[in-house]
């Protein structure tokens, strides 16, 4: 069979549907993940489906997100989450174990598998040739189940590597270039698969971060084929019978072609607030710089930090800058611990924190007043870092390791000899961290436990063929959901109490939202483009829900976040023309006549005494599933027939 990788993982799984871009395919899931942040409301869910056992090959929880314990909150849903895999036959990661992507790296991802998980930076396993994708909750809830999870097939795009990188340029500035291309949006309906004679010049850790950080392009996903070095890799973790070779074929046909040649790259960085505003560090080097942040998914692999503690060696941390390092996970700590290279950071000043996201979600770390963060993470929206005027620049662990040590934003290049790493043959493999499932006989009787931040999950009625209200928010493009239902250190642990998180609804942008919507009883929210782009997190579409938004009307959607509006029952539909979001303002008051959503939609808007055309692109069984009430209704009705 010819092919490209995504094709052959493709057609090994799909269950239902036509391949053609644009065509909605259903696919059988191998594997699942979560973390603590989605994963509450995601079991909440599993449970109420009431089915007696996870039916994938693999489903683990980790929890990596909410470790900050500041009261009983956090750890009460630890106990919960941990509760619920023995209950139900999921691997348990405890807390301190690591980040979920690059735990699932290390141990448990496998070439040509499915896999889908409740964060948006699933697609890290890309690294190692799975198929990965993030989603919601709910649908990951719906995977446990056994039933298949749908997705538009993917215009595929294949990223040419040739060459291969210099000194001092990483994987980082691999996917930096990529986002210096196509930008936050252009990877929307698209996988992007790498091939070509530079992928072999990468280990799988270091594709592992171009994959990660596909993510911020909108991209369903990322992939890269399976090779000797992920054999290597995966012998290396005790993992090798479960490698697979998985290559696109020489006569593989891509959509379309990105060509980068890795030898021509130079250190990058994505300049506040976006990770699509891409400069080459030798451009601004020079700036001050208060917060040096190592860590997150994308850059906290044992090759990361061996990088950074080389370059840190001998040296200090820059008076006018503090460092954190959060590292990826225990095995990378051991590591460092067995070579000596963890004196290195802690002799040079560097603040070590828990293997954990931590800053990088605003669990702790935050930057000070106006103070400029040079940090290795995915994301530096506006405010996720806990401080609003906080200027973040993302980059590479060199340039990151090289600031720390200047003070100033550094291009490496301008250091010395770029310091040799090593790295072991074999990796320590100690899973003691790990909670194996239970058999089936034992997990029957177990007990969950609810602490009393877990609240039970909101029900919604089925709509009706006309929305009223008025437009209760309008905002601009490329909304992510950090500004619709922010994290942080104060909203984070509320994760799995719908009426309290639902007060903080838009807080950085207007703080009267939620209040405004419980007024009026519902309305409606008014976007631009790539309209909730960024993370997985349901809440951004169910706390809206629960304060009565029935539709959102906009320019264009993510992908993750339009699918869970659809799940929780809130009606996504566009402009037919882009220039009539000019025609709405806050406070109209509005009708939609959805029907039966199988064609366009008509919007009155009362005030204005006007009508515009809306469309959508629901499919019939979306349509289906948004009409009563959303996708927890639709397939409990279903596993009960
Ligand atoms: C993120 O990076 O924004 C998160 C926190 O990992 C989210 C998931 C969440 O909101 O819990 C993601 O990327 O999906
Ligand atoms: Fe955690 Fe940050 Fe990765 Fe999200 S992006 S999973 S918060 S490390």
């Amino acid at each position: 069979m010819t092919g490209t990788v995504t094709e052959k993982i493709i057609n090994e799984h799909i269950i239902e549907g036509k391949i053609a871009p644009g065509e909605e395919v259903a696919l059988k899931i191998d594997q699942t993940l979560t973390q603590d942040a989605t994963g509450t409301m995601a079991y909440l869910q599993f449970e109420a489906i009431g089915i007696p056992r996870v039916k994938t090959e693999l489903s683990v929880s980790y929890v990596d997100h909410n470790t900050l314990q500041t009261d009983f909150k956090n750890p009460d849903d630890h106990r919960y989450l941990q509760s619920i895999a023995r209950r139900y036959g999921l691997h348990f990661s405890r807390p301190g174990n690591g980040i979920c992507h690059q735990l699932h790296l290390e141990r448990f991802a496998c070439p040509g598998k499915t896999l889908i998980g409740s964060d948006s930076h699933t697609p890290t396993a890309g690294g190692i040739g799975s198929f990965a994708i993030g989603a919601g909750g709910l649908d990951v809830a719906v995977a446990m189940t056994g039933m298949p999870y749908r997705i538009k097939y993917p215009t595929i795009v294949g990223i040419n590597l040739t060459g291969k990188l210099p000194d001092w340029v990483s994987a980082k500035d691999v996917i930096l270039e990529v986002l210096r291309r196509i930008d936050v949006k252009g990877g929307v309906g698209k996988v992007l698969e790498y091939f070509g004679p530079g992928v072999k010049t990468l280990s799988v850790p270091e594709r592992a971060t171009i994959t990660n950080m596909g993510t911020e392009t909108g991209a369903t996903t990322s992939v890269f084929p399976s090779d000797e070095v992920t054999k290597a890799f995966m012998v290396a973790q005790e993992c090798g019978d479960h490698w697979v070779p998985l290559e696109p074929d020489a006569d593989a046909e891509y959509d379309e072609i990105i060509e980068i040649n890795l030898s021509e790259l130079e250190p990058l960085a994505a300049l506040p607030h976006s990770p699509g505003k891409i400069k080459p560090v030798r451009e601004i080097a020079g700036l001050e710089v208060q917060q040096v942040a190592i860590g997150s998914c994308t850059n906290s692999s044992l090759r990361d930090l061996k990088i950074a503690a080389n370059i840190l060696k001998g040296h200090t941390v820059a008076d006018n800058l503090h460092l954190s390092i959060n590292p990826g996970s225990r095995q990378v700590v051991e590591h460092l611990i067995e070579s000596g290279e963890m004196r290195y950071l802690v002799a040079a000043g560097a603040r070590i924190l828990e293997n954990a996201c931590g800053p990088c979600i605003g669990m702790g770390g935050a930057p000070s007043s106006h103070a400029v963060s040079i940090r290795t993470f995915n994301r530096n929206f506006e405010g996720r870092s806990g401080t609003k005027d906080a200027q973040i620049f993302l980059v590479s662990p060199e340039v990151a390791a090289a600031t720390a040590i200047k003070g100033v934003l550094t291009d490496p290049r301008d250091l010395n000899d770029y310091p040799p790493i090593e790295m072991p043959q074999q990796f320590i493999i100690n899973d003691n961290m790990f909670i194996r499932p239970l058999p089936p006989e034992e997990s029957a009787s177990v007990e969950i436990v609810r602490g009393p931040n877990i609240k039970p999950l909101p029900d919604f009625p089925p709509l009706p063929g006309t929305l009223e209200g008025e437009v209760l928010i309008k905002v601009e493009d490329n909304i992510t959901t950090d500004h619709i239902m922010p994290a942080g250190a104060k909203i984070l642990p509320l994760r799995s109490n719908i009426p309290e998180i639902s007060k903080y609804v838009f807080e950085a942008v207007d703080p009267g939202f939620p209040a405004r919507a419980l007024d009026k009883s519902g309305g409606f929210i008014i976007g631009g483009d790539n309209y909730g782009q960024g993370s997985s997190r349901e809440h951004a579409a169910l706390a809206p829900k629960y304060l009565g938004v029935n539709a959102v009307i906009v320019k264009s959607f993510a992908r993750i976040h339009l699918a869970n509006l659809i799940n929780f029952g809130i009606v996504p539909l566009t402009f037919k023309d882009a220039a009539d979001y000019e025609s709405i303002a806050l406070g109209d008051k509005l009708e939609v006549f959805i029907g039966d959503l199988r064609s366009d939609v008509k919007l009155r808007n009362l005030t204005k005494d006007k009508e515009i055309e809306l469309t959508h692109s629901l499919s019939q069984l979306d349509a289906e599933i948004l009409k009563i009430g959303g996708k927890l209704p639709w397939v409990k009705a279903k596993v009960a027939k």
